[in-house]
């Protein structure tokens, strides 16, 4: 996707627009959050957005494989009745192709497009006191003026490639899967080589190596993965999801990460061995997130997490035939779902394939890239096209990517200089009507997202409504308020096995350089969305509210 060109003198001197509020991404949060303001509190807004299109980051991931992780019939919207009752999903887990059809016609249904300018890139965000307003600056040159300023970027859009010598000298072609080309890549006849072994790169391995001449997978950290087991939806399934709406709602409203299954109430280390690997295997074969949901302990006691892992261990062991590569696939070194735990399509499988081989980086890691491919310490890999599924900049990159000031010219970076900093992942101490659609510090990414999503956008358009009743001009998250939330998001991590997984990007350590620090609320969804009704319960607790 090409960007605008960049700023003329002619458009710095256009007059600014003036608007109530200005919503940056045009994804699942952005969406809602237009709808919330202009059709339910008549404000004047819009949502200013990188892509040509809506769909955040299912409009960037493109990748071949790219599929939903959440079942479909909980990753949509519940706002509106009518919509879930006229949008039916083919398929268990969505594939990003149906994901982008259903927030087009989300967009279309609720007449979103006409406030939204598209090809529109926000490079500063700068807040005026005098005015109480927030000036935002565009690449292509326009300038908008407004109260309120929704930040809804996305916690997976600011995509890493990681810093290997050499890149610029490769002949062939590279991508990143979270930028990858609408007209899509010809893998046949090619020597491909993927760097990376997360959820993406585990979608999208069996996919390639079913045209690419040879794929070669270069693994850092071997992971865990979980068969998805997708299939069409039965009309029967169909049937249940339409009859039972209010009840799956009501569902993922209710449950620790939004996902419409129930975790056990049983201790993996309560039950016998013979009972335990009964269990797994049952959850094996239903395939899914809901693996984790066995047993309550799985993120809570090593001992028990052990169990998990050690039966996944074996399944690797199980299904890859070649020893060694079956060793260096289950030669994992953190807990289960410590780090965001894959579903796949016969990614384990793939490594039969006599077109695949991996290369394990931990013993034999990169040097550098050549013209003609990738140098390891032990040999050079000739290849035609690089993928990088080296995953984002997660949670903080887009947002630190715009030039946010807020109150006395503070930047964001400064503000967030030893790791992000928020009031319940809504608001940060210093930058007055900004929010952030589930920003650091809020369930987001531990959570189904949609489910995250409208509880922020709700909140949010709750807070505006109030100060809108109240004649208040001015909201700010107050610097206790924030630190208060830091201890709780750090403890509710520190409860679980979560941080074990010292490389995640939960912690932010896949990008040199990004401060160490827990990104989402582990403390659960029922939790932490008492802590936010709480807060407004209270007029606002924790916030500075000026008339
Ligand atoms: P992830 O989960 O961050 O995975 C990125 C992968 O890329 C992971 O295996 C990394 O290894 C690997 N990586 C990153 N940088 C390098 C370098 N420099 N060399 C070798 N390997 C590297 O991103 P995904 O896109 O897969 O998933 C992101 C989320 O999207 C996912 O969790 C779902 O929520 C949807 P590492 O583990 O850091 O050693």
């Amino acid at each position: 996707m090409s960007e605008p060109a960049s700023p003329s003198t002619r458009a710095h001197s256009r007059p600014a627009t003036e608007l109530d509020a200005i919503v940056i991404g045009a994804g699942f949060g952005g969406l809602y959050q237009l709808l919330c303001l202009r059709d339910r509190l008549g404000l004047s807004a819009q949502i200013l957005e990188t892509a040509d299109g809506v769909g955040g980051t299912w409009y960037w991931n493109r990748y071949p494989g790219a599929r939903c992780d959440s079942v479909s019939h909980s990753y949509c919207y519940t706002f509106s009745r009518e919509l879930l009752e006229e949008w039916e999903w083919s398929e268990r887990f969505p594939g990003q192709a149906e994901v982008m059809r259903y927030l087009n016609h989300v967009a279309d249904r609720f007449d979103l497009r006409r406030d939204i300018r598209f090809n529109t890139r926000v490079t500063s965000a700068m807040y005026d006191a005098a005015s109480n307003r927030w000036q935002v600056h565009t690449r292509d040159g326009h300038r908008f003026t407004a109260k309120y300023v929704i930040a809804a970027l996305g916690c997976l859009s600011s995509a890493n490639v990681p810093d290997i010598p050499g890149l610029e000298s490769f002949a062939g072609e590279w991508y990143h899967t979270g930028q990858w080309p609408h007209e899509g890549v010809e893998f046949t006849g090619k020597r491909v080589g993927q760097i990376g072994t997360g959820s993406t790169g585990i979608q999208t391995a069996p996919v390639i190596a079913e045209t690419a001449s040879h794929l070669t997978v270069f693994q850092r950290t071997a992971n865990y993965s979980v068969p998805a087991r997708n299939a069409p939806l039965t009309p029967e399934f169909k049937r249940y999801v339409h009859e039972h709406h209010e009840e799956i709602g009501r569902l993922v409203r209710s449950t620790e990460n939004g996902h419409p299954f129930e975790v056990s109430p049983r201790s993996a280390l309560e039950v016998s061995a013979q009972e335990r690997e009964k269990l797994y295997e049952a959850a094996w074969e239903t395939g899914g997130l809901q693996f984790r949901a066995t047993f309550e302990d799985l993120l809570s006691s090593k001992a028990a997490n052990d169990t998990a892992a050690q039966f996944i261990k074996g399944k690797i062991r199980q299904i890859v035939k070649d020893p060694a590569t079956a060793e260096a696939l289950a030669d994992i070194d953190h807990p289960y779902a410590a780090k965001r735990p894959p579903i796949d399509t016969h990614y384990f499988e793939a490594f039969n394939r006599d077109n695949v081989s991996l290369v394990n980086l931990r013993a034999d890691p990169i040097e550098r890239i050549t013209p003609r491919g990738i140098k390891t310490a032990a040999k050079h890999h000739d290849l035609d096209i690089i993928v990088f599924a080296t995953g984002f900049d997660a949670m903080t990159g887009a947002l630190l990517k715009v030039d946010v000031r807020g109150r006395d010219g503070l930047t964001l970076k400064d503000a967030w200089k030893a790791g992000p900093r928020t009031y319940l992942g809504l608001q940060i101490a210093g930058f007055p009507n900004l929010f952030t659609v589930t920003g650091p510090g809020s369930p987001s990414v531990l959570c189904n997202m949609p489910v995250a999503i409208e509880q922020h956008v709700d909140w949010i358009t709750e807070c505006i409504a109030y100060m809108a009743e109240h004649g208040i001009e001015r909201i700010e998250a107050t610097e206790q308020a924030a630190d208060r939330w830091v201890d709780e998001v750090n403890a509710a991590a520190d409860a679980t096995l979560l941080p074990r997984a010292t490389h995640s990007w939960y912690l932010g350590a896949n990008v040199p350089g990004k401060p160490r620090m827990f990104m989402p609320y582990a403390g659960g969804m029922t939790r932490y969305r008492s802590f936010c009704d709480q807060a407004a319960a209270n007029g606002y607790e924790g916030f500075e509210l000026v008339r």
